[in-house]
């Protein structure tokens, strides 16, 4: 990279591109992005972001777990920083930390304390005159969700502690709220059977328990913890003493924790878990090494937002060998056909994986995977299964090379690929695979809660329904016909489609499902655009001006809007009532005010400003006006500085910004 305004259009790109790989990838039947795709957009973009950390906003792929920033929860301010840990993937990288760690410390010893990396969710408890106070998220490490009276419901969680006599009453602990691999197991089995979307991983389960609005619904999800932090730790000296006064205090305390005299006797460790995991009843993902002793734990301090006195050692991805039944054509949202592997089910990690993604024609023909060829595949964290090799030498002598079919096996239109392009298409815009795809986005984008993929194909298959706007006009009756439907839950599901018409521009513009626009995307154009009249009429350079918006994206959008299919459906999505309100303003000391900034601010980013006074219920203005509360001036200002000055609205620099924002 050359220079952070080529870093900063990547990370904007790559981040769209991630949260719209996250936003397909916990439904392990509808692949469009292979595993190693994604780690390498995620790694790209740790690295960039590693590069520029002026360029981390809170709301980058990497600052958090699963799941679209939400609202719904209040935010909570974390006493001190949760922190990250550093990464390990082999042997030697764990040696090298040993060796800084001694670089650091000079010549003593050092003893380090292993605990399972358990695949679950970082949360905080704080208690105080020992009674359970707040359950809070991680979040993106400073700030994260209030969920406490979900985390009240797990039963491990004590709600009052017997506090040793020489410890403050109030206290904090910290550790990872996670799904047994059973109530995992038994939770996708009844999703099944109602005809929702399993979960892709326990960890992916866990996160949706605990961000509930109702938390009788995170307490039937059988969750459990293991606590490893405590703040202030009393009299405690080291890692270990945590440990056991945690465990004392009636927390659960992960049971198979080791302290070592060395490095040599963690890498023991390490090998001995990369076999052993497989009998837990919870999913871990590596080892976390840490310095024993807390004197030497603050004589290390930090690097950035890492303790240098810990690491996460990450287990190699696990792999499995089984057999290629057959390859089929899924065709998605987009019409783009990619070949799924489906495969005898097999475990991995505890996870039964029957399809596995083969991203497109030529990465079948590079693997030259074939029907009835044993292959292996690979599993990494919660990534979509893909197949590494062919096993060659099993496969069966009649076996021919696969290809890719001439006509969409949905609705038999011949398949097109564009020349230079990777994708073969179903560009039959009423293909009913893309039609019930397409639903599926606009039902999942306005929060429709019950139509799932079954529903929708019975809509589809009884000519009810053929695109979204037909939706607004089914009616009791019409779903009493299909299967599953009683008149309550018939009834309910008409109110709660009436009830989706009241939604935000964002909302509505992600429901459109137009290419490349995911959340992100949509947040940039709504909040430049602010209307979708507006939107409409944009030019490829009105969209080009906006900062993360590329090429392909302003072309993409500008062709969305110009044809005459795109704009009868939003037409009559507005006629049967969808009504677009301004999005609710964040209460705050800030609400009512509208800032304006302008030139180059030198502590934050400008976005990080904007994001601030949001946060306080502040509004942002793109130009200076009568009604501007305030113009914030950094350097280099441009000329909204004399607009500012001859409207007479108050400008203020980067410092009194800061003191207005409480920083
Ligand atoms: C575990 C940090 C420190 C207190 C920082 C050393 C990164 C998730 O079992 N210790 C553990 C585990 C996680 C930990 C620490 N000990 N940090 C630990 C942890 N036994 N999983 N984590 N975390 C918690 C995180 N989470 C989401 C996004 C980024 N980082």
């Amino acid at each position: 990279m050359s220079s952070i305004d080529d870093a900063r259009a990547r990370v904007l790109e790559l981040r769209k591109l991630i949260d719209e790989a996250n936003r397909q990838y916990y439904v392990l039947d509808r692949p469009e992005i292979t595993d190693a795709e994604y780690d390498a957009l995620f790694r790209e973009l740790v690295e960039l972001e590693t590069q520029y950390p002026e360029l981390v906003t809170p709301d980058s792929p990497t600052q958090r777990v699963g799941g679209p920033p939400s609202d719904a929860f209040a935010k909570v301010t974390h006493r001190t920083p949760m922190l990250s840990l550093g990464n390990a993937f082999d042997r030697d990288e764990v040696r090298e930390f040993d060796k800084r760690v001694h670089r650091a410390l000079g010549d003593v010893r050092v003893e380090y304390v292993t605990e399972l990396k358990i695949d679950g969710l970082a949360m905080s408890l704080l208690y105080e005159q020992g009674r359970y106070k707040i359950g809070a998220t991680r979040g993106d490490g400073y700030v994260g969700e209030d969920v406490t009276p979900n985390v009240k419901t797990i039963p491990s969680v004590p709600l009052s502690v017997t506090i040793p006599k020489e410890f403050p009453q109030t206290f904090e602990v910290r550790g990872e709220v996670y799904m047994p691999k059973r109530s995992f197991q038994r939770l996708n089995a009844e999703l099944a059977a109602e005809g929702k979307p399993p979960f892709a991983n326990p960890r992916n389960a866990a996160a949706g328990a605990v961000r509930q609005l109702d938390p009788r619904i995170t307490a039937r999800r059988r969750l459990d913890t293991f606590i490893y932090a405590l703040d202030p730790p009393g009299s405690a000296k080291s890692q270990e003493q945590i440990l056991e006064r945690l465990a004392q205090m009636g927390f659960h305390v992960n049971d198979n924790r080791r302290t070592h005299p060395d490095i040599e006797a963690v890498i023991a460790f390490l090998d001995d878990w990369q076999e052993k995991r497989h009998g837990l009843d919870y999913e871990i993902d590596g080892i976390v090494i840490k310095v024993n002793d807390l004197g030497q734990q603050a004589e290390l301090g930090f690097v950035s937002r890492s303790p240098r006195w810990a690491l996460a050692f990450k287990f190699p991805p696990e792999q499995a060998e089984t057999v290629v039944e057959e390859i089929k054509i899924y065709i998605g949202r987009t019409g783009a056909a990619t070949p799924v592997a489906w495969l005898r089910p097999t475990q991995i990690a505890g996870v039964t994986v029957s399809r596995a993604t083969l991203h497109n024609e030529d990465e079948v023909a590079r693997k030259d995977v074939r029907p009835q060829d044993y292959v292996i595949i690979q599993r990494a964290g919660d990534v979509i299964p893909e197949v590494v090799r062919v096993l060659k030498e099993k496969r069966p002598t009649s076996s021919r090379p696969w290809h890719m079919p001439k006509q969409c096996p949905e609705c038999g239109t011949d398949l097109v690929r564009e020349p230079g392009e990777a994708a073969t298409r179903c560009i039959n815009p009423t293909c009913p695979a893309q039609v019930l795809e397409h639903l599926r986005h606009f039902v999942g984008s306005l929060d429709i809660e019950g139509l799932g993929y079954a529903t929708l194909q019975q809509l589809i298959d009884r000519k009810l329904v053929k695109d979204p706007a037909d939706l607004y006009h089914l009616t009791k009756a019409q779903l009493l016909s299909l299967e599953g439907f009683a008149d309550k839950s018939a009834q309910n599901l008409v109110d709660r489609i009436e009830a989706s018409k009241a939604t935000t521009f964002l909302r509505f513009l992600v429901s459109l499902g137009i290419n490349h626009v995911g959340w992100t995307m949509a947040g940039l154009l709504a909040d430049h655009f602010g209307t979708i009249d507006r939107l409409e009429s944009a030019s490829v350079d009105d969209l080009r001006s906006i900062g993360g918006v590329g090429p392909t994206v302003a072309e993409g959008v500008h062709d969305y809007f110009q044809l005459p299919a795109s704009r009868a459906l939003i037409e009559r999505l507005l006629q049967t009532g969808i009504v677009i309100k301004q999005p609710e303003r964040r209460e705050g000391p800030l609400t009512g005010k509208t800032f304006v900034l302008t030139g180059t601010l030198s502590s934050v980013t400008r976005g990080q400003a904007e994001e601030r006074i949001k946060s306080l219920g502040g509004a942002i203005g793109s130009n200076v006006t009568k009604k501007t509360d305030y113009l914030i001036v950094g350097a280099d200002p441009g000329s909204k500085l004399e607009k500012a000055q001859r409207l007479k609205v108050p400008v203020l620099d980067e410092a009194a910004l800061l003191a207005l924002l409480g920083q």
